[in-house]
């Protein structure tokens, strides 16, 4: 049966272009007559060959997230999809997404979230395409569609009535198969695959040992459920917040110890009982890891994994080598070189990963903004995490803060903290960058603040594996003994813009390991301010959000 493709006359918007991870907009942006539309279309457009093949489509439950499924059906079908795999009631966390597209050899998929932004009429939207290896689309296709979104002039879809999503099954809309698939199933036999089962489920039956997940009102709900209370056997309650809500519950689906602040209270309370404490975020793919009063870094928590990997049966075997993005803290690269292997260093945001992955270089990798991942999926994962953590507590007996204390002794402490300034108007952070960066081959060898600056740069990459490049990645302040400032401007916000300023200290004495993270960093926050003169040019006198 072939049905009539429709030609919607369109013309473009300004400001859709990607930014570290798709394009993100307020609902009230998204929401506008042929805004998705025009979006998609230019995705569709900058792909060739997809006749016939299958697009796996899902998101991570948001407001509107019910509205843009439909759409994207319809104009899949215009655009030549033999089949779309989507998932019950159109949700798909990001990595279920790349293990459905990976294991059904996709052809490509369109992920609706904005993560950890705020949900609801009021919050975010976003969306993105990952291609058949599973992963983000890499910025010379991000840059093809922003092209095509500037100079698009129709978009085309069919008429046909809304699918079904709340059943698994088939239909069509038209030549198409529409696929409504079990969201968590294929993702669940994945990372069972990957971890020593019996082993957690043993220690998840252990009186002594209390877990709490919380899933904070996101798609990590289900998921959570599936694997730790069905399957494991962690006791009904383990997981909270289990169920996804459209508005996240008002809240940030954000795992830090700001936005998940109730479980890292319970966690510091001896009477709660909890041993262990973890979160995902809007769509499963960061992570936040808690110990009995303490909080695991995310930087430190790469570090952790990659030294553990031996614990670990997917891993067991070694790693070819590990991958963090720049403003991460050193700390995993202090165990490659125990270990061995390479370390690489890449710009912010998981594409940059996926041809590490693809071509066997890195094994696992990570982000300082609680995102870790392994060559499992080509996204960060979440639940992954989490499972890597509790198959490490199952073997070593012992608790996490015990487990970071250790690796610290051994390895040194790379104390790490990032200030975020929230929702600066756009034209003064941009003077802040501009000028820094104007600064900078002043910088070299100057001193500031009584610390002399060994070296001061703009952070660029090229991909060791298809010679790419990116530019103009983060401004880089690097000190003799290793401590770094890092300043960069956020590419997921919504709102003016944000800057991130990234702090990191190597500590080797152990006497010295406990020092409170914002006291050991007290001369780089200074050294921060008096360099990109933050103050001064942006009116803020402390950062929103310190992590
Ligand atoms: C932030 C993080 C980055 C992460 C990105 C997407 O980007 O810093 O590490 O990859 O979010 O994560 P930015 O440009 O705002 O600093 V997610 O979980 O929002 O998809
Ligand atoms: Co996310």
């Amino acid at each position: 049966m072939t049905m009539q493709v429709i030609s919607v006359p369109s013309a473009p918007f300004a400001g859709q272009k990607p930014g570290t991870s798709g394009l993100r907009k307020k609902v009230k942006v998204f929401s506008q007559a042929r805004y998705l539309e025009n979006f998609v279309q230019a995705i569709f457009d900058t792909l060739s060959g997809q006749q016939g093949q299958t697009l796996v489509l899902g998101g991570d439950g948001r407001y509107y997230n019910d509205v843009a499924i439909q759409t994207i059906l319809r104009m899949a079908a215009a655009a030549g999809f033999g089949r779309v795999l989507v998932g019950r009631d159109g949700i798909l966390s990001t990595p279920a997404a790349s293990a459905v597209i990976r294991k059904w050899q996709a052809f490509g998929g369109i992920i609706l979230s904005a993560s950890h932004n705020e949900g609801g009429p009021e919050g975010d939207f976003g969306i993105k395409y990952n291609l058949g290896n599973g992963g983000p689309a890499n910025e010379a296709f991000t840059d093809a569609v922003y092209r095509r979104t500037q100079e698009i002039s129709a978009y085309r879809t069919v008429e046909s009535p809304a699918v079904d999503l709340s059943r698994i099954g088939e239909s069509r809309i038209g030549a198409m198969r529409v696929s409504v698939i079990d969201p968590v199933a294929d993702y669940a036999e994945l990372l069972e695959s990957l971890f020593d089962f019996d082993r957690i489920a043993a220690l998840l039956s252990r009186p002594d040992f209390r877990m709490r997940f919380d899933a904070m009102h996101a798609v990590t709900g289900p998921y959570a459920r599936a694997i730790l209370e069905e399957r494991l056997g962690a006791p009904a309650g383990t997981v909270v917040n289990g169920i996804p809500l459209p508005d996240f519950a008002g809240g940030h689906p954000d795992p830090n110890p700001v936005w998940a602040a109730d479980l890292v209270a319970a966690l510091a309370d001896p009477a709660s009982g909890l041993s262990f404490g973890a979160a995902s975020d809007g769509d499963g793919d960061r992570n936040m890891i808690v110990g009995p009063n303490f909080v695991v870094s995310p930087s430190d928590s790469l570090a952790v994994l990659a030294a553990n990997h031996a614990l670990v049966p997917a891993y067991a075997g070694g790693l070819a080598g590990v991958a963090r993005s720049m403003p991460t803290s050193c700390a995993v690269d202090r165990v490659a070189q125990a270990l061995g292997i390479p370390c690489y260093e890449t710009p912010t945001g998981w594409k940059y990963f996926g041809s590490l992955l693809d071509a066997g270089k890195a094994t696992l990798c990570g982000e300082e903004s609680a995102g870790t991942g392994s060559n499992h999926v080509r996204e960060k994962d979440g639940l992954w995490a989490v499972l890597y953590w509790l198959n490490i507590l199952a073997v070593r007996a012992t608790s996490a803060d015990v487990i970071v204390r250790e690796h610290w002794q051994r390895f040194g402490r790379n104390v790490y903290s990032r200030h975020d300034y929230e929702a600066i108007e756009t034209d003064r952070a941009d003077r802040l960058m501009d000028e820094l960066r104007a600064r900078l081959p002043q910088l070299a060898g100057s001193e500031s603040c009584g610390l002399h600056i060994a070296a001061a740069d703009d952070f660029s990459y090229t991909d060791p594996v298809d010679g790419s490049r990116s530019e103009r990645q983060g401004v880089r302040v690097m000190l003799d003994d290793g401590s770094r400032v890092v300043f960069r401007l956020s590419g997921t916000g919504t709102e003016g813009a944000t800057l991130r300023v990234y702090l990191e200290r190597f500590v080797a004495d152990p006497s010295q390991h406990e020092v409170p993270t914002q006291e050991a960093l007290a001369p780089l926050i200074r050294l921060a301010d008096a360099v990109a003169r933050i103050q001064a040019v942006t009116g803020r006198e402390k950062a929103d959000v310190i992590s």
